[in-house]
């Protein structure tokens, strides 16, 4: 099965990425595989991150052959894969764990709107195929483990529900 780890910069993507990996996953590092290919095709100044083009990196996933290949990134809901995961965690908590990274204020301030607004659940969402959300906030990289894993492969969406629309403006 090919899963998509996404979620807003800091919700732990690479945190249980290092928990599949030790499982026996394979896992991809959407960034680096992007770089491999040739695909980041610019940087964003604003942002400080590089611009990626999804759609040729999506038309190079390889099928699935059976084995468990999760692809991290913030991007990896547009890779048309068999599953989606979405780490979502509290704008307040996500907050210091940003500032911690030296992300400037404007960064910041982007991604805690995102998060509050549901910005990444509505883009997966958007895509089609199997969309599961998990709230990170308040569990540990192994629950959130145990978590996915119990509800993977299922039938129709698994959204765990969050709302921190009271946050805004973040
Ligand atoms: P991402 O890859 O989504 O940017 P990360 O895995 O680097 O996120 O995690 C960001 C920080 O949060 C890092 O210091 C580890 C911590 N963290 C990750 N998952 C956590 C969890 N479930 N509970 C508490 N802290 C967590």
């Amino acid at each position: 099965m090919r899963v998509g780890l996404t979620g807003t910069p800091g919700v732990g993507k690479t945190t249980l990425a290092g928990l599949l990996d030790k499982r026996g996953w394979r896992v991809v590092d959407v960034k680096e595989w992007a770089h491999a290919e040739g695909c980041v095709v610019g940087f964003d100044e604003e942002m400080g991150t590089d611009v990626v083009d999804v759609t040729t990196l999506r038309a190079r996933v390889p099928p699935d052959d059976g084995t468990d290949v999760v692809y991290e990134s913030h991007l990896s809901h547009y890779l048309g894969l068999d599953e989606v995961w979405v780490l979502r965690c509290d704008p307040d908590v996500l907050r210091v764990r940003l500032e911690a990274r030296g992300y400037s204020p404007d960064k910041v301030r982007e991604n805690l709107e995102a998060e509050a607004i549901d910005l990444i659940l509505s883009e997966a969402l958007e895509e089609g195929g199997r969309v599961v959300q998990r709230d990170a906030t308040h569990r540990s990289p192994q629950e959130l483990l145990s978590s996915l894993l119990a509800t993977r492969g299922g039938s129709g969406h698994d959204l765990e529900r969050v709302d921190w629309s009271d946050r805004l403006p973040v």
